[in-house]
Order: C-alpha cells, then sequence, then structure tokens
C-alpha cells in the first residue's frame, strides 16, 4: 500500500521546493513530480515538512512527591495533534538504579504510546553500579545521560560526580545533557525568601535569578571540556546562559543550547499574578524571564547559537499545584507545552519574521534529530527516511484553550493564544494518525522505541587549543576510575 502527498511544498532545514512525496509502507520512498500511490492526500496550499520532534518531556514522571499527570497516552496523542511525531522522555532512577527505571519507563510508553518515542536517562549520583549500568544503557539505545545541577538533596550532582559522568560519556560515546541552575545558591535564596515571608509563587522567580542559571551554565561547559565532551544544555532561559554557550561555540567547544516554547512567549510577570493558581500553574524551573532574554532566546534561533525549541512538558494539575499552597518550595516544578509548540513558534517565530521556514524545521525536527543521533530516519523529508511527515496548514487557525485540548491537564498556560499554522495531517511511519481523514483517536500501543546509537568519536572533537593541555590525559584515567568508590 503506497501514498503520495500532493500539490504541497516541502520544508527542509536547509531549502523549500515543490514536490510529491510517495511513501511505501513506512518510509519515504521517492521525492519527484507527478508520482502517483494507491492513496492521495491533498497538501495543496501546505507544507510538507518532517514531523516535530520533541527532545524533552516528562510523562507520567515521579518527582517533588507526586507524579506529573500527562500520561504517556494522553502525552503522545496531545503531541501527534499538534504535529509532533516523535518525544524522548527522561527516565529518572529510583533505588533500583538506572536499568529497572528504564525497563519501567519501556514498559509504560510500549503500552500507552500512539508516537514513537525515545529516552534520556538521569544519572543522579555516582557509584561502580552507575558506571557500570551507563553502558548498559548506551547498549539498549539509549545515548544522552541527564545530569541535575540544581535540586538540591535531590536529583542534584556536584561537579566531581558531574565530571565523573562526563568522563564516562565520553568514554562510552554518549552525550551529557544539563540542568543548569546552581543548587546551592537557590536553596540558600529560597530559604531567605522564606525568612523574609515570602512564601507565595513570585518567590519561586526570586530564588532562580539568571545569575544561577547563567554560572551554572558556565560551569557545566568547563566541566566538559575538561572531559573532553560535548554537552547540551537544556532549558536554556536566559541571556546568561546564551552567553555561556555562545562563548564556548565560539572557541570551537560541540555545546548545544535548547530554549523551550515557555521561555520565548511567557513573562516573568505571570508570578506575580494575584490569582495564586494561576501563578502556581506556571511555576517551573528554570523560571519565565523578561523580555530581553526572550529577545535573546530568539536572536540565538535564527543566528545558530541556540539550535533546538522544546518543552519540558512536565504537567502537574491544578490539585498537584497545591501541594505548595503556604511553601513556593513544595510547588511541583512544571509546565506544559507539547501540543502546541509548533503552532505557537510558526505563530510568533515565522509570522513575524523572526524564523524562516526552514529555521522552523530546523529548531523543531532536523536539529534535534542529529544532536540525539537519529538523523536522517527521523528529522527530515527524505528518501529512505520515516515517512513521520506533518501536512502543514499555514491558514489554519485556532484559539488555544484547555477546554478543547487533547492534553488532560484542567488548564493551559497559553490559554487564550491565538495561533495561525497548524497540522492538517500528521502522518506516523507512513499512516495519517491525526487530520481530516485520521480516526482521531489515541492509537496506545502504535508508537515504536527508536534506538539511537553511540556517537562516533569524531563528534568528540572540542576546542583545537584542547589537544595541547592536560584535562584529555585527566579525562582518560578518569574513564577508568569512578570517583567515591
Ligand atoms: N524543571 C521543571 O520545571 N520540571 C521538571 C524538571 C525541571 O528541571
Ligand atoms: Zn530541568
Ligand atoms: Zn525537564
Ligand atoms: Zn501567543
Amino acid at each position: 500500500m503506497s501514498t503520495v502527498i500532493k500539490g504541497g511544498t516541502v520544508v527542509a532545514a536547509d531549502r523549500s521546493y515543490e514536490a510529491d512525496v510517495l511513501i511505501e509502507g513506512e518510509t519515504i520512498a521517492a521525492i519527484g513530480d507527478n508520482l502517483a500511490g494507491d492513496k492521495v492526500i491533498d497538501a495543496e496550499g501546505a507544507y510538507i515538512m518532517p514531523g516535530g520532534i520533541d527532545p524533552h518531556t516528562h510523562l507520567e514522571m515521579p518527582f517533588m512527591g507526586t507524579t506529573t499527570a500527562e500520561t504517556w497516552e494522553s502525552g503522545t496523542f496531545a503531541a501527534l495533534s499538534g504535529g509532533t511525531t516523535m518525544v524522548v522522555d527522561f527516565v529518572i532512577p529510583g533505588e533500583d538504579g538506572m536499568l529497572k527505571a528504564l525497563d519501567a519507563w519501556e514498559e509504560r510508553a510500549a503500552r500507552q504510546a500512539s508516537s514513537d518515542y525515545s529516552f534520556h536517562v538521569a544519572v543522579t549520583g555516582w557509584s561502580e553500579k552507575i558506571f557500570d549500568d551507563m553502558a548498559a544503557v548506551v547498549g539498549r539505545g539509549v545515548n544522552t545521560f541527564k545530569h541535575f545541577m540544581a535540586y538540591k538533596g535531590a536529583l542534584m550532582v556536584n561537579d566531581d560526580e558531574m565530571f565523573a559522568s562526563f568522563s564516562r560519556c565520553a568514554a562510552i560515546g554518549a552525550l551529557p545533557l544539563v540542568h543548569a541552575e546552581n543548587g546551592d545558591l537557590v536553596a540558600a535564596l529560597q530559604q531567605k525568601c522564606l525568612e523574609m515571608g515570602i512564601s507565595g509563587p513570585e518567590a519561586h522567580a526570586y530564588s532562580r535569578p539568571p545569575e544561577v542559571e547563567g554560572e551554572a551554565t558556565n560551569r557545566a561547559i568547563m566541566i566538559a571540556d575538561a572531559a573532553g565532551v560535548p554537552v547540551y544544555i537544556v532549558h536554556t532561559s536566559c541571556e546568561q546562559a546564551h552567553e555561556a554557550i555562545r562563548r564556548a561555540r565560539q572557541k570551537g567547544m560541540r555545546v548545544y543550547g535548547e530554549p523551550l516554547i515557555q521561555h520565548l512567549l511567557l513573562d516573568v510577570g505571570e508570578y506575580a499574578n494575584a490569582d495564586w493558581d494561576h501563578a502556581a500553574r506556571r511555576v517551573m524551573s528554570p523560571p519565565f524571564r523578561d523580555r530581553q532574554h526572550q529577545d535573546s532566546l530568539w536572536a540565538g534561533l535564527s543566528a545558530g547559537s541556540l539550535q533546538v525549541v522544546a518543552t519540558d512538558h512536565c504537567a502537574f494539575t491544578t490539585e498537584q499545584k497545591q501541594f505548595g499552597r503556604t511553601d513556593f518550595t513544595k510547588i511541583p516544578n512544571g509546565t506544559g507545552g507539547l501540543e502546541d509548540r509548533l503552532s505557537l513558534l510558526w505563530t510568533h517565530g515565522v509570522e513575524t519574521g523572526r524564523l524562516t521556514m526552514n529555521e522552523f524545521v530546523a529548531v523543531t525536527s532536523t536539529n534535534i534529530a542529529q544532536i540525539l543521533n537519529v538523523y536522517p530516519r527521523k528529522g527530515a523529508v527524505m528518501v529512505g527516511a520515516d515517512a513521520d511527515i506533518v501536512v502543514w496548514d499555514p491558514k489554519k487557525s485556532k484559539t488555544i484553550t484547555a477546554a478543547t485540548q487533547k492534553s488532560i491537564i484542567d488548564y493551559n498556560v497559553f490559554e487564550g493564544h491565538e495561533v495561525r499554522g497548524m497540522p492538517r495531517y500528521t502522518l506516523s511511519r507512513g499512516e495519517v494518525v491525526w487530520g481530516e481523514e485520521g480516526s482521531n483517536e489515541p492509537r496506545p500501543g502504535r508508537g515504536r522505541f527508536v534506538k539511537r546509537p553511540p556517537f562516533s568519536a569524531v563528534n568528540r572533537a572540542l576546542s583545537t587549543w584542547k589537544e595541547l593541555t592536560a584535562p584529555r590525559a585527566v579525562q582518560r584515567s578518569a574513564e577508568h576510575m569512578p570517583i567515591g568508590v
């Protein structure tokens, strides 16, 4: 059974051109003029783009004394409805360690996911077991490890642990990811706010100013350079962090920055809203920033100093947010955005002229696939690639509202935003899973795990001056000498 998408303009990260796209089975078989297939999908007036990849989600994740309310079933269906065909979710190890946690995530995803998916695994301490397990994780098709520099007393890793883990990543062909906030400073500032009697959501932003992120981002980059490994900074939200990334890249270091759609569009003023629920629903880390920081992130996306737009979809209900009623430090950190990321970025990026259509494709799909080592199977409209495609209608519009969303959360932080540019159809491996001819129901069990192979040594190259200095030797010994054991 073949399908042909006719009458549209293919938009890739590097160019746009008019062509038909022929799909046979699950992959793209041909791109050209006058192609024929058993079934025709009309793309007249539309753009044919690779499906979005959201590299940063937290579905059904235990966190801050509760569990994120978005399920694999609702989250991946919401993703498809908005044109995102693959999510990469964070596995957080419990006491049983990372392999058992990975088993649990795989089981939940395999049972419920409608879209394809992959994983990152968090390193939340250091031991010989973690050293060994990391290689096993890579063997199971996961080549990225997350490190939290914040959440002191819970998930946070110290610099020596991070250096050991980064060195291990270099040895086994993995890429470290970092949540870059200075956890000690955050804890001290939280304490200070509470002592001053400031206990509402507005204190969340006071306790996590841009300085804590700028410092930690720079520190993570320096540790990565010492370990001889590239590094990916998740949820880059401010100019100080962007500046550290920009500076490192200019020196030839392989450093990636990932702004979120929330940080591009939502303002720190949200935390001052007199309605406690309104403000608490928007508590996430790092917090929203002011206009100056938003402008810096937008500029980074078009300049190429920032490469990816994600969501950190980590969604809690209003009821769950009440855990922090009298103490803002207990408000579960996280917001949603998975469903509307593409439409919001199109509306505020492409429609305003801040991004070209090609840059839009790069930051929502192609760059991500390349950075995560799954390109061109994902992230490309190319012969041989998986037919994960969004037929994008630039004229279709809606007002975002929780009342009609696919997400099961009882609110939407983008409530009332008008968007123009939406999927006409979303295809996952050749099948219409959302749109005028789709069933538009969740398809639990349809989504597949996407294995990502280890990175080749060439990807480890950092600044050339580093060749002449000692840390590479340190790195080599560190690979075989985990600290603390
Ligand atoms: N930030 C959040 O807001 N939620 C999950 C974890 C994180 O780093
Ligand atoms: Zn984080
Ligand atoms: Zn996150
Ligand atoms: Zn808007």
